[in-house]
Parts: C-alpha cells; structure tokens; sequence
C-alpha cells in the first residue's frame, strides 16, 4: 500500500537555523556561549491532546489494577482461561507475538488501550506521518518512514514532496554499490575493492553493523565490511592491521560530519591509505562520504560528487535505512536493500492502519508500559535465539534509551512517571549459560522479549547430534515456560531433594516474557522486526510524553571532552581547574605519559 498522501506542516513555526535550535536547547554547561549568542526560539507548544498519562483515568485505573498484577499467578490464570495462550497473542506479517506470559489480564489491556486513547497517541502517530514538527526541543519533523516509502507516495516537509529525493540518492546508491560489487569501482591502483571499512559511531554504526551481521548470509561474501566506531585507536588498528589499501574502501557515515570519533578516525584512515598509495588523488577512490553536511565532506578532501545525503528529519538512530545503510547495500546488493525497506514500509503501514488491539507495536509497547511504570520493572533483555542477530540488543539499547531515556516532558516538566527500562540482552542460548540465573532466581524481576526463526537458513545437524534448530527451539520454549511458571517447592520436594535444598533449587515463575516466533530471518523480515521496535517506542514516547527524537545527553558527550584533549596530550598546561577527583587523575596520566 502507498504510503499516505499528507499534508505539510503548514502552521509550523519559522525554522530556525539547526545550530541555533541546538545551542539555544543544550544544557548549561555543554555551549553556555552558543547558547548566550543564539536568539533563543520561542518554546513550542504541546498540542492540548498530548495528554500527560498521570492525568487521564486510564492510569488510575492502571495503578489500581498494579497490586492485582504484581501479586499474580500465572499457573492459576493460565488454568482458569484455557485460551488465555491463543487470546493473548497476535500475528502479522509473518510475526506471531504471544504475550499471554505476562501478569496481565483482560481488565489490564483494556485500560492500556484507554491510555493510547487518552494520551492522543494516534493524533500524535498522525502528525508524524504527517511531517510535522513533532520533534519540539530542535523544531524538526521525524520521518524515518519516508525513507522506505515507495516511490509514487507523497510526503510533504515545508512544502514540498520528499519522496522523490529519497529514491534519487536510493538510485545513486545503488549505481555505487552495483559498481563495487561487480568490480567496475576500482581502487587508485586498478584493483578490486575486498573490504569496506565504515567509519561512523552510534547511529551511523549500530545499525549498519546488526544489519550486516544479521544478513551476513544474504552478503557478497568476496567484499567484507568492517566497522570502525571507536576513537580508541585499538578499534582502527584490529580493523585495519591486515588490509591492502589498495584494495579498502572507506565510507564516512556521519550525519553532521564533526564528530570527534568519526572525524579522527577518518583523518586517520586518510593518513593510513596515503602512506601506502602515495597520491592524494587515491582519496577519491577510496572514500565515499555519507553525511548531511556537504561543506565538512569537502573541506575534507572527498570529492561530493561521492557524497550520499540525508536529511535533518532522519535522527541517527532511525538511519539505518538511510544512506547511512551504503555499507548494507554493498554487502546485500540493492536488491535485498529494497527488499529491506519494503519490509519497514510493511510495517509502517501496519502501524498506522492496524487497530491498536492486533497491533504489533502497540502491543509490544504498552507491555512494556506496564512492566516499566506498573511492575517495577527496571529492566528489559532483548534475547535473540538466532546467531545472526547477536547485536539487535545492542542496536535496540540505543534506539530505547537514547529515544525515551528522558526525565522531562515535552513541556520541560518533569515526569512523574518511570521512561525508558534499561535494555540488554545477549543471543540464546549463550545467555542461558550466563545470566539466565539471575532473571530466573533473583530479586529483580526482568522482562524478557524471547524472539525466534520459525526456519533456519541453515538445517544443520546430524543423526547422531540432532537438527540444531529444532534443540534451539526447543530451548527458547522451555525457557518462557519456567520463566512464567517456575518450579515450586513441592514439585521440588517430590523430585527427593533434600529440604535444605529445596529452597534454592524452587523457581517462583511469574517472570513476564513476551515470545515472538518469526517465520524465516530474510532481509524484509529485518526491516520489519527494526520498525516494530521503531514503532513501539514512539508509542511508549509518545504516551510518556517525552522528546523520543532529541539527545540532549549524547550532544554533552561530544563537547566535554574537547575542553581536557589539550590538558592530557600536554600542548596546554594543566590548569587544574576541575574538581580535585578529575585533577588527580589528570596529573596521574600525565606523569605516566611522559608529559
Ligand atoms: C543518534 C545519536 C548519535 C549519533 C552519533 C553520530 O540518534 O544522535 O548516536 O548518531 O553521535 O553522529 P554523527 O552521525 O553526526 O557523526
């Protein structure tokens, strides 16, 4: 289905220049000065219907049926409603989510969909398939859903369509990455390229790297990508120690193309190519820019003629599907990258035509609500029992918490309610032999999505060892069982144990998980797993009523470390001028280096 025809955010307020928005919203101590030069914008105002949760009757409701959750038995629920398993589960494009696991009942769902009702969540999902401002702290549209909009739709920002932008640098991709993987892109001395060496971090990374390794199978496996991310110099040299120059293609990827990380690594890899290739004119041979920022990609020597946009309405984070995915591209093929995008299109259009009960994001999302602001719950394991997406926890952890890990609202008030859980999670079963233990047997209860591959891409196994995915099924299932109904003392008991053991060696259960078996792991499936998880959190953002699109906290990271680079590598004298803990330490590196 195409995506929606919309309007343009008409009665947006005046844009004013991004430097500006930043500087006039960061925290005091990040740009005190740009802040101070900046003529600060007027403060946005919050459409009435974004009501804060607290307020609505939902939520009363909710913390009165907090008590009857927490203290629930889901052996007894799962004996008094036969079809609670079947009645609690949902499925759609090939995702079968079953979420009967957790301590809920009719009463709880019915009162989360009041809550999507009352907190204007569907106006707010409207305005962002709008592409208006809904981005309030730095006056943006969020419309990482045109990314992956097919080409006939209309998505208007200002005024005009952007669609049609999207598909031309798709097209220029594409002509780039089928150029590399047939060998017609060659390196300054006439040889193929082998390896692609991405060099960005958080946003321009995360995704690129699980995409690659969750579709390593669908890869040209005779080019390699590798990423750099770390301004630790052991990241560039384990990355870089055995390629040929000659042979290594360098992609860019930074949307502002000032990050100190990704900046000096480029610089490095630069310095790293040139020694070998001599000339300065290897540079265009050897790297592509991804970024938004045209002026910084040329004053760094790539020509923009290799420079692949986007835009200021695609967050970091939400990127991936962005030319931030040239990488992707190389390694899947064009092909599988539309296929990619069309799975995310799925999605979106799931999201937004789905009625809230048998929808995917909104089910996963008000789950969660619950287990985060009603259970107590402070924690969420993302566990994959598929090889290939060993790093989806790492990429989710900061699509969720760099998204809601918020403490003011839209408003800048407060929130009197818990934001986002942390989130962590490891494949399984490897986790199973590590820290299992703990979500089984330990005081903090945390609530797991268990997620599986109906198919394997790979059937193997042996007569004698059994067929893998059928053990690693079997493994998955096992573990939602005794998680929901644990073992208790009796049952241990009966088994002989002696009674000193018994209590270490009884589960109480009642442990939440949500299971979601999946058909088969193929590119469009990804794109469709990435936007539920997308979805889910604009859901949980928008209810929380939180900014999900700003990143207060990671723009103070990049500033505070430039003000001690020159006191650590020696070219200014320490002036001792922070706290004593952080002078000590200064001094202390400083004596060890040398300096
Ligand atoms: C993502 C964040 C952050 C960002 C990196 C890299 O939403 O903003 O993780 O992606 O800091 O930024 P650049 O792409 O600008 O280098």
């Amino acid at each position: 289905m195409a995506a929606p025809k919309t309007r343009s955010a008409a009665k947006r307020p005046t844009r004013t220049s991004t430097a500006s928005a930043r500087a006039s919203t960061a925290p005091a101590r990040a740009s005190t000065a740009s802040a101070r030069a900046s003529t600060a914008p007027a403060a946005p105002t919050v459409p009435a219907w974004h009501v804060a949760p607290d307020r609505t009757k939902a939520w009363k409701r909710l913390t009165a049926l907090a008590r009857k959750g927490r203290s629930m038995d889901l052996r007894k629920a799962f004996a008094k409603d036969r079809t609670r398993g079947t009645a609690f589960s949902t499925e759609a494009l090939g995702i079968h989510l079953d979420y009967s696991k957790n301590l809920i009942d009719r009463a709880t769902m019915d009162a989360l969909f009041a809550l999507v009702a009352e907190c204007g969540v569907e106006k707010h999902r409207k305005a962002m398939f709008a592409g208006e401002a809904i981005n309030l702290t730095e006056n943006r549209a969020v419309l990482h859903v045109a990314l992956r909009a097919p080409k006939g739709a209309v998505i208007k920002v200002d005024g005009r369509n952007i669609v049609p932008d999207v598909h031309e640098v798709l097209g220029r991709m594409e002509r780039f990455a089928d150029a590399v993987r047939s060998g017609r892109w060659r390196g300054h001395t006439g040889k193929r390229i082998r390896t692609v060496v991405n060099i960005g971090i958080g946003g321009s990374d995360l995704g690129p790297v699980m995409a690659y390794e969750a579709l390593k199978d669908f890869s040209e496996r005779a080019i390699e990508c590798r990423y750099v991310s770390n301004i630790d110099g052991e990241d560039f040299y384990e990355k870089t120690r055995d390629l040929d120059p000659a042979e290594t293609l360098f992609v860019v990827s930074s949307k502002t193309f000032t990050t100190i990380e990704t900046m000096t690594n480029a610089q490095t890899a630069r310095a790293w190519a040139l020694k070998r290739l001599k000339s300065p004119a290897a540079v265009a041979k050897h790297f592509v820019a991804v970024s938004t920022n045209a002026a910084e990609v040329a004053k760094f020597g790539i020509d923009t003629a290799n420079m692949f946009g986007f835009w200021d309405w695609v967050g970091g984070r939400y990127s991936m599907d962005s030319a931030i995915g040239l990488s992707t591209m190389v390694a899947i093929g064009p092909a599988n990258f539309r296929e990619l995008l069309a799975g995310f299109h799925d999605m979106d259009e799931h999201f937004r035509t789905a009625p809230a009960r048998r929808n995917l994001p909104f089910l996963l999302a008000l789950i969660g609500l619950w287990n985060r602001d009603f259970l107590g719950c402070e924690t969420v394991a993302v566990l994959p029992y598929c090889q290939y997406l060993h790093r989806l926890s790492a990429y989710l952890q900061q699509l969720e918490m760099e998204s809601n890990g918020k403490r003011v609202q839209l408003d800048g008030t407060p929130c009197r309610w818990q934001t986002s859980p942390v989130i962590w999670g490891e494949p399984g079963t490897n986790g199973q032999h590590a820290f299992y233990q703990m979500i089984h047997q330990g005081t903090s209860p945390v609530p797991c999505d268990l997620i599986a591959f109906a198919h394997p891409l790979h059937a193997v196994g042996s007569k004698e060892g059994g067929e893998h995915h059928d053990i690693l099924l079997a493994n998955i299932l096992a573990q939602g069982e005794a998680l929901a109904f644990g073992k208790t003392p009796a049952e241990v008991r009966a088994e002989g144990t002696p009674a000193w053991l018994v209590p270490h060696r009884t589960f109480p259960g009642n442990r939440p998980t949500n299971t979601m078996l999946i058909e088969r792991l193929s590119p469009r499936m990804l794109g469709r797993i990435i936007a539920l998880y997308e979805h889910k959190v604009f859901v949980q953002g928008s209810i929380w009523r939180v900014n999900s699109f700003d990143q207060w906290g990671v723009e103070l990271g990049k500033v505070l470390a430039k003000r001690i680079i020159p006191e650590l590598s020696g070219t200014a004298p320490s002036k001792a001028a922070h706290d004593s803990s952080t002078n000590a330490l200064i001094a202390r590196y400083r004596a060890w280096r040398g300096r």
